[in-house]
């Protein structure tokens, strides 16, 4: 299960200088995404949010790591011109498990998935990590065989990974199905429900539920103490504010499904396609929620992990 050969030489990131002070000072940090970015979310909105998601980690007393390789070097922590480099930028790679070398090779630049920023915040020693929603099982998974590669991710590497669930463009039950059958642990965040993403329950159970930032940091620990493979999935809901009904999305997300369908939509292209169909036809509402969203999770993000540097301390 482990990728690590002992003895082989581990490559070093490039690290900012906020995360290269924090980690020689044992400060807790927040892995980000950027895949969220350039992939995600339309210009200017999003290093706008990638700022105000940076800013949430640090008023909540951690510090924010946003990984991304740029010109071939990975990088953990980006400058502020670096991120709005990488936010006009286009043409950028997206980055999960099987893209990640081979851009560093070609000195190319991309962002990170969850899967290819769990890879980047291991190596780099950091065990938290932030973000919107997580890739999983599409509908219609039983023909096109399209699995996320984030949920194998989660199996793998010791990372605990906070975000509003899984967006309903995809197939939720199977979703969960694979999660139980990698042996990844689902913990909702103070309900029983598994969120949706822009609604708060999914109205499927979660199939565990913790109630605060100290018990979720103890079972990442824990995990770690028993010597399991694979990190955790926090199931945050999205502030209640900023929630849209299942029944006002649900007609945007059939609509791009479709569309999707009818252009032969692929690959890696499906989940941005289906992202960037669903803040059009929503008209932006669907914007307003991810961003609160996001929002949320760099706040509960931040208090687990301080809770594991408390208790690694
Ligand atoms: N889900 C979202 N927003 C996102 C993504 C997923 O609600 O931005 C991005 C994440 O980076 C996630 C990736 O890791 O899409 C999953 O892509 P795929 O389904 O191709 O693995
Ligand atoms: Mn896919």
């Amino acid at each position: 299960m482990e990728d690590q050969k002992p003895g082989a030489p581990m490559l070093q990131p490039d690290y900012s200088e906020e995360v290269r002070v924090a980690k020689a000072s044992g400060k807790p940090l927040v892995a980000l995404e950027s895949t969220i970015i350039t992939h995600g979310m339309p210009y200017p909105q999003n290093v706008e949010t990638a700022r105000a998601v940076e800013a949430e980690i640090r008023d909540a007393g951690a510090v924010p790591a946003t990984i991304a390789v740029l010109g071939g070097r990975l990088h953990v922590g980006l400058e502020p011109a670096e991120l709005e480099q990488l936010a006009r930028a286009d043409a950028v790679m997206k980055l999960s498990r099987a893209d990640l070398a081979a851009c560093i090779a070609a000195g190319r630049t991309g962002a990170t998935t969850v899967a290819g920023t769990m890879i980047a915040a291991h190596l780099a020693g950091i065990s938290v990590f932030a973000t919107g929603g997580i890739g999983g099982v599409h509908r219609g998974a039983e023909l096109s065989f399209d699995i996320s590669a984030d949920l194998r991710e989660l199996a793998l590497t010791p990372v605990t990974v906070v975000a509003a669930g899984a967006k309903a463009i995809l197939d939720l039950p199977k979703t969960l199905e694979v999660l139980e059958t990698l042996g990844v642990p689902v913990i909702a965040y103070g309900q029983d429900d598994f969120p949706a993403f822009w609604s708060q329950s999914s109205g499927l159970a979660a199939p565990l539920r913790m109630d605060s930032a100290a018990e979720i940091a103890a079972a990442h620990l824990a995990r770690g103490a028993l010597g399991l493979a694979g990190g955790q999935l926090v199931a945050n809901p999205v502030p209640p504010k900023a929630e849209i009904a299942r029944a006002e999305i649900t007609p945007a997300i059939e609509a791009a499904l479709a569309e999707a369908a009818a252009q032969g939509i692929a690959a890696k292209a499906v989940t941005p396609f289906l992202l960037d169909r669903i803040f059009a036809l929503t008209e932006g509402r669907s914007l307003a929620a991810n961003i609160a969203l996001v929002r949320n999770n760099a706040r509960l993000a931040a208090e687990i992990a301080k809770e594991i540097a408390t208790r690694q301390g």
